[in-house]
């Protein structure tokens, strides 16, 4: 029996049908198959993901440092989204607040769900502009806000007039969508109708750049930025990390996005693309070919000779300064196996960092990706405007021509086509051996079957999973937090990685651990009596 037969024969026939859609085994063909991703998960099962509020507070709006986000809701959701995410910051320049270290809530009660949470709100603005008076407050909606119909949106709209302030309302409930990623889109939207392109200031340099889906974890914005300005260019902002409210609101004034995480944020990439005419790049900073192959083409599309020989400079010198090292992790490495398990991205970028030491993927998966991240196609730009030209709404559809139409007015059509290329973006699983594994919304079950039929000697995955692997015998490194380690990105975050994993592997507690669940019950059961 192989593995996804294994794994699979366990559940009741419903289920089965459901997870047989979602499990892979690439056959190395060179045909990418089809699977199913963003769905509802299966009511019981142990699922890793997060909520619509985590994505649009913990993963985008949250890393903004100077704007003070306040979770409207009951205090667990704060609470526990509070640091985590290690979405690293500094201030701007001296005196500049930097907010993502503090978790600000309106703590509501059962009184506020009785008779509403609107007025703990005002209360709750009214006192961070007493002792923060910061430049914007963002309010991030937890479930019961939308469940009794706070209008937050209104309260926003006072706090601009009353405060003078920018001051921006999500609706992103926890329980909207399937996951994380309907987070990110609520988030998106809000950022691009009421942040990008509110502020103008001109670039100085032609090779000025945004980064898109960057959220410094581990300081691996400062990497990225730290090599782009070795190049000769100039970074605006990232989205979200390390990023500053007025330069996210001069983000307009750039030559070229680049496209880190495309899962939280291409329809940012998207709607700028059309709105302003900025093209956006697929990147990846994490491995080193990964981060040779992104400044070359970034080189390739600005065209500059001089700038090209400098990337060429930037990389020989990085390469060589690494060379030894780099050799000294992968005779370490070669030849281990490791399984991925992350959010929307990182399954694919991090195969590409262990290739570079030679180890092999045996099996990745995404918590809310969507086909495109997995399956990779052509994704088209759609656009919304009311009267006034503000209200853009984004939709992302498949590359159907008919559907392509129906979304754009035939001007727009006709500008992108005639002046936009159409970005293109590939997805996982072009690139994975045959038979190795791709599995959507991996859960807690599954992890365990897997881990103890394909035998990884790594699981790169999260904190609600790690300690069971762990347990297990297996070691397991955090790919979200980076396990208070990193920067993984670029040259020297590779080096870090690198690193990390061979004085994990080599530690040799992994063949001394011996589980609780193997030698004695874990659970006691009274039959009858009371
Ligand atoms: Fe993008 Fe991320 Fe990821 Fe993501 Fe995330 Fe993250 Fe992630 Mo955790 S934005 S999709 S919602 S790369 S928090 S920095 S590590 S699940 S793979």
């Amino acid at each position: 029996m192989d593995a996804k037969t294994m794994v699979l024969d366990k559940y009741s026939a419903r289920i089965y049908k459901n997870r047989k859609e979602h499990i892979i085994v690439m056959d190395g063909n060179g045909e990418i198959p089809t699977i199913a991703a963003n769905a509802r998960s299966a009511p019981g099962i142990i699922t890793e993901r997060g909520c619509c509020y985590a994505g649009c507070k913990g993963v985008v709006v949250g890393p903004i440092k100077d704007v003070l986000t306040i979770t409207h809701g009951p205090i667990g959701c704060g609470f526990y989204s509070w640091g985590t995410r290690r979405n690293q910051a500094k201030a701007s320049k001296e005196g500049e607040p930097v907010f993502v270290q503090y978790m600000f809530s309106t703590d509501m009660q059962e009184p506020d769900i009785v008779f509403g949470g609107e007025k703990k709100l005002r209360q709750a603005i009214k006192e961070a502009m007493e002792i923060f008076n910061p430049k914007a407050i963002m309010i991030c909606s937890t479930c019961p806000v939308g469940l009794i119909g706070d209008d937050v949106q209104a309260v926003a709209t006072e706090t601009e007039k009353l405060y003078g302030i920018t001051c921006i309302a999500f609706s992103c409930e926890g329980y909207k969508g399937v996951s994380q990623s309907a987070g990110h889109h609520i988030a998106n939207n809000g950022l691009m109708k009421q942040v990008i392109g509110t502020k103008d200031t001109p670039i100085e340099n032609p090779f000025t750049v945004n980064i898109l889906g960057e959220y410094n974890i581990g300081g691996d914005g400062f990497e990225q930025i730290r090599i782009l300005n070795k190049c000769g260019i100039d970074v605006r902002t990232s989205f979200t990390g390390d990023a500053a409210i007025d330069d996210l609101k001069a983000a307009h004034m750039a030559n070229l996005n680049l496209v880190m995480c495309h899962r939280s944020i291409n329809y940012i990439a998207e709607m700028m693309e059309v709105k302003y005419g900025i093209p956006w790049l697929k990147v990846n900073f994490i491995g080193l070919e990964s981060t040779c192959n992104t400044l070359r083409d970034i080189g390739k599309f600005f065209g500059d000779q001089k700038l090209i020989d400098r990337i060429e400079a930037v990389i020989a010198e990085e390469m060589a300064e690494v060379a030894a090292e780099r050799e000294h992790y992968r005779t370490r490495l070669t030849g281990k196996t490791a399984a991925l398990y992350v959010g929307g991205s990182r399954a694919h970028h991090y195969q590409l960092l262990l290739n570079d030491f030679g180890v092999k993927t045996v099996l990745a998966g995404y918590e809310f990706a969507h086909r495109d991240d997995y399956e990779g196609r052509d994704v088209i730009p759609t656009i919304k405007e009311d009267a006034d030209g503000k209200n853009i709404e984004h939709m992302t559809v498949e590359a159907d021509p008919e559907k392509y139409h129906a979304y754009l007015t035939p001007e727009q059509l006709e500008a992108v086509k005639a002046e936009i290329p159409l970005s293109e973006y590939k997805g996982m699983m072009h690139g994975m051996e045959e038979g190795s594994l791709v599995v959507d919304d991996l859960n807690h079950y599954e992890t365990e079957a897997f881990t103890r039929i394909l035998k990884p000697d790594i699981f790169f995955t999260g904190v609600k999973d790690k300690y069971a692997i762990q347990k297990d015998g297996t070691m397991s490194r955090q790919l979200h937090s980076y396990d208070y380690s990193g920067p993984y990105a670029g040259f020297k975050g590779a080096m870090k990685f690198g690193h990390d994993v061979v004085m994990g592997l080599y530690t040799p507690c992994w063949g001394m651990v011996s589980p609780p669940w193997k030698n004695r019950a874990t659970i006691e059961a009274h039959i009858g009596g009371g």
